[in-house]
């Protein structure tokens, strides 16, 4: 759908809405970081490109322009440090790395979080994205999966594990509106097993797998590197949406 966000234009509404800094996408498509009222949106819609900086004061009549972002794109929002790629051999100095990464999540997590606002959680951290608490309550949600299929690759032989719908468990009700502080506390627990867990493992535990009934049998080290991207992709979700919102 979005082929390019061309520029982001912080803006901040004086008047006609309830004061608030506003996030617009412009380009292929709009769509607002907040609630942009669906006439504004309307307004907005002028193709990829043509809607300037200084004439989004014409659509924007209210607006503030308070900042801007150009050569912002679907994937460097959606996958700020690029997708997972493995080293094609997983030393045991490189699965040390990740493990450091999964041990610095809850305080990571912990911090891209500290301070932000209810309304400033509830903020999709790209266009037509999660929020920012659905991100956080997707993290438990995936490293307890996660954990369970380490625990079971390394006591059955290559078992079949379990996928689950992510998207749909997002959009459940405690995902969309708890608190993010039993997430929190639920990576705290669960990363300092994992942890310990990881740190027992040698070289033959590494190379043990488990079937993925979609995408086939996986390596634990393999696996290992994946979740510790994982940390590091969705805490740079929060963290550049701060950057970008200047929160
Ligand atoms: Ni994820």
């Amino acid at each position: 759908m979005y082929e390019s966000l061309g520029y982001t234009v912080a803006a901040s509404f004086s008047e006609g809405h309830k004061k608030a800094p506003w996030g617009v996408a412009l380009g292929v498509g709009v769509e607002p970081f907040c609630d942009l009222p669906s006439r504004m949106l309307g307004a907005c819609i002028t193709g990829k490109g043509s809607l300037f900086p200084a004439s989004a004061n014409y659509f924007l009549p209210s607006a503030k322009i308070v900042g801007i972002m150009s050569n912002l794109d679907e994937n460097d929002l959606k996958y700020p440090l690029g997708r997972y790629t493995a080293p094609a051999t997983i030393s045991p100095e490189q699965r040390g790395l990740w493990i450091e990464e999964m041990a610095k999540l809850p305080a990571n997590l912990s911090k891209a979080v500290a301070g932000l606002s209810n309304n400033q959680l509830d903020t999709p951290y790209r266009p037509g994205g999660w929020t920012v608490r659905q991100v956080v309550h997707h993290l438990p949600d995936s490293h307890m999966q996660s954990y369970t299929r380490f625990r079971l690759a390394l006591t059955e032989n290559s078992p079949v594990i379990k996928p689950y719908e992510e998207g749909a468990w997002a959009e459940l009700s405690d995902a969309k509106t708890a608190a993010v502080a039993p997430s929190l506390a639920l990576i705290d627990g669960l990363h300092t097993r994992f942890v310990l867990l990881l740190n027992s493992m040698t070289n033959a535990d590494f190379a043990k797998t488990f079937r993925h009934p979609e995408l086939g049998e996986r390596r634990l080290d393999w696996t290992l590197g994946l979740y510790a991207w994982h940390c590091l992709h969705h805490v740079a979700h929060i963290t550049n949406l701060r950057s970008r919102q200047g929160w």
